[in-house]
């Protein structure tokens, strides 16, 4: 479903219902205060709140201006996590599934201007085998201290199931709840629906409108970043010239963005995009022509207090701390970012790599369980929300799945969604799945891909503390992947470090460690013309859930979790700035 991203204009008004929300556990009798948009898990100190597996209610009154009489009036939810189920004076009005994405729902019929209701969300933060990302059931956990087959662990493995118990299939924390805004919307009843855009380097802008009603016909206006008209056009689609145009540019060159400003009887909506064309050409990545180098670390959605909640300040903050790093893209693992995020790396020129939630399929078994419909569904819905923004050059279909137990089973399970992927955006991006340490030379899927991203954890999780071991052996695969012919790009690569944990002798976990794993690394990545990015794991540490190989969160961070560098981050601001 595509949601245009809400917006006030002359035609269009937004009522932002973020605040204060009563809210409760179901089951539970009171009602406590909460905060949205945010995480609800970190805001109480309660247990329950960190390790509740099930539904939480959130309430509030919603009142429709009286103003808004003759007006469409939406419901629209950036993203609930995971399942959401709403309802206007207890009577359901809209589900949803999937914990990233948006959706909406028309009051018409249910609610008019000047009435007031009680408006409920209920979120299911539950994860399973049907859910993405995944969640295990009785299996042993990835990042879990369970031993299968010993009598008495099973027992207490049931003891927990009896209780409702989630275990991520995945290293971050299931945070749940309204993590993005909520807002009513009113547009004019005979509306636009949804407007494509694919701009060439030759100033051409190939559009499509879609709309809802027949006041009239379509008019589109181009206007530069200084508000002059530089090209208009009429009709449902149509391609529209703008001489001598303005290119967007990654970091650090300039992100030139342009708006086109749709009209459709009463209503008006206003699409900003950038001129910028991406190809993949032998083993190069080229963006307006020119050879791209990918350096920046990945990110997760992750802050204190809101845990995984949208926050306009976390998110300049963290892109501000990009270019201090002279970083210049990330990839949203490991699902879709808030849509303000997109919207913010257009205007600084942070490039980015779109991936849906399928993370945890690092079982063969995931393959018989029946996701491939709903992970289609995600993928094009992404692909609707995302398709527009200049900085989205690629799509990331995944993270880590099995593909070398049973590569043809994978490949079956993978192919059509690359293929969906291409044939569901208008600007036709490359596609990747995010491959994991693996047995490479059997896999069908990740070499097959438009770029090949992979995961590595040489000298950490294998090789441990051992950097010439780690160098060789990571040389060897490079070696490997040379014969392939593919670009290729480092996607993950890390070192858990507690800031402030020093070694003279670099050893693991501490800061040292971390800068001369990266130094090791480096120096085989630099030897490698195919080798057209580098994304360090992460960003920033970030919670998890518990687990023996996790204290307070994974702390692979170049920075802190409140966003102080550590030396690596140092060592790659110093990297980075040679890197333009
Ligand atoms: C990779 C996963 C990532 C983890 C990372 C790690 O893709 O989500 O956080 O390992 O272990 O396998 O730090």
């Amino acid at each position: 479903m595509s949601t245009l991203y809400p917006q006030n204009n002359a035609a269009r008004t937004i009522l932002d219902l973020g605040g204060i929300w009563d809210f409760r556990f179901q089951g539970d009798e009171n009602w406590q205060t909460i905060a949205v948009p945010a995480s609800y898990n970190d805001q109480d100190p309660d247990p329950r709140f960190r390790n509740f597996a099930g539904i939480v209610e959130y309430r509030r009154k919603i009142t429709i201006p009286r103003a808004w009489k003759d007006l469409r009036v939406c419901l629209r939810f950036d993203a609930v996590t995971h399942n959401a189920r709403v309802l206007l004076n207890g009577k359901e009005i809209a589900k949803h599934r999937g914990g990233f994405l948006p959706f909406e729902v028309e009051l018409e019929g249910l609610l008019g201007p000047g009435e007031t209701a009680e408006l409920t969300v209920e979120a299911d933060n539950r994860i399973n085998h049907s859910t993405l990302p995944i969640g295990t059931e009785g299996e042993t956990a990835f990042f879990g201290s369970d031993n299968p087959g010993i009598p008495s662990v099973e027992a207490g493995k049931k003891f927990q199931e009896e209780r409702g118990i989630n275990r991520p299939a995945f290293d971050f924390f299931n945070y749940a709840g309204i993590q993005r805004a909520v807002r009513l919307v009113a547009t004019p009843k005979q509306y636009i629906r949804d407007i494509t855009l694919v701009p060439s380097m030759n100033g051409e802008v190939r559009y499509t409108v879609e709309i809802e009603g027949d006041s009239g016909t379509v008019q589109i206006e181009v206007l530069d970043a200084e508000g002059n008209t530089v090209a208009h056009g009429e009709g449902l689609e149509g391609t529209l010239t703008i001489e001598q145009p303005k290119l967007w540019e990654p970091w650090p060159g300039t992100p030139y963005l342009y708006t086109a400003r749709i009209r459709f009887g009463e209503d008006l909506y206003e699409q900003t995009f950038g001129i910028r064309e991406i190809r993949v050409d032998g083993t190069r990545f080229l963006i307006n022509g020119k050879p791209f180098r990918f350096h920046g670390p990945c990110k997760h959605e992750d802050s204190p207090f809101r845990g995984r909640g949208s926050d306009p300040c976390v998110n300049v903050t963290d892109l501000h701390l990009y270019h201090w790093l002279n970083a210049n893209c990330f990839r949203t693992s490991h699902y879709p970012y808030a849509e303000e995020m997109y919207q913010l790396c257009d205007r600084e020129g942070i490039v980015i790599v779109d991936e849906t939630p399928a993370v945890g399929m690092w079982s063969s078994e995931n393959y018989g369980w029946g996701l491939g419909e709903y992970h289609r569904q995600i993928l094009l819905d992404m692909i609707a929300r995302d398709k527009n923004h200049p900085c989205v050059v690629m799509w990331s279909l995944g993270n880590e799945p099995d593909t070398d137990s049973l590569p043809d089973k994978a490949y079956d399970y993978w192919r059509p969604l690359y293929d969906a992927a291409h044939q569901a955006d208008p600007q036709n991006r490359p596609v990747t799945v995010v491959g994991c340490q693996n047995r490479y030379e059997r896999d069908r899927v990740i070499c097959s891909m438009d770029v090949v991203l992979i995961n590595r954890y040489y000298g950490w999780y294998n090789l441990s503390g051992d950097l010439e071991a780690a160098k060789y052996a990571f040389r060897t695969e490079l070696d490997w992947w040379a014969k392939q012919g593919k670009p290729i790009i480092l996607s993950e690569y890390g070192a858990d470090t507690i800031a402030g944990f020093h070694g003279a002798t670099p050893e693991m976990f501490t800061e040292e460690y971390q800068v001369a794993f990266y130094e090791a690394i480096s120096e085989c990545l630099d030897e490698r013309d195919f080798v057209i990015g580098e994304m360090p794991w992460n960003f920033a540490d970030f919670a998890t859930c518990q687990g023996p190989m996790r204290v307070g969160g994974n702390k692979k961070g170049l920075f802190t979790r409140d966003r102080k560098p550590k030396m690596a981050a140092h060592y790659f601001k110093k990297r980075w700035a040679e890197a333009f």
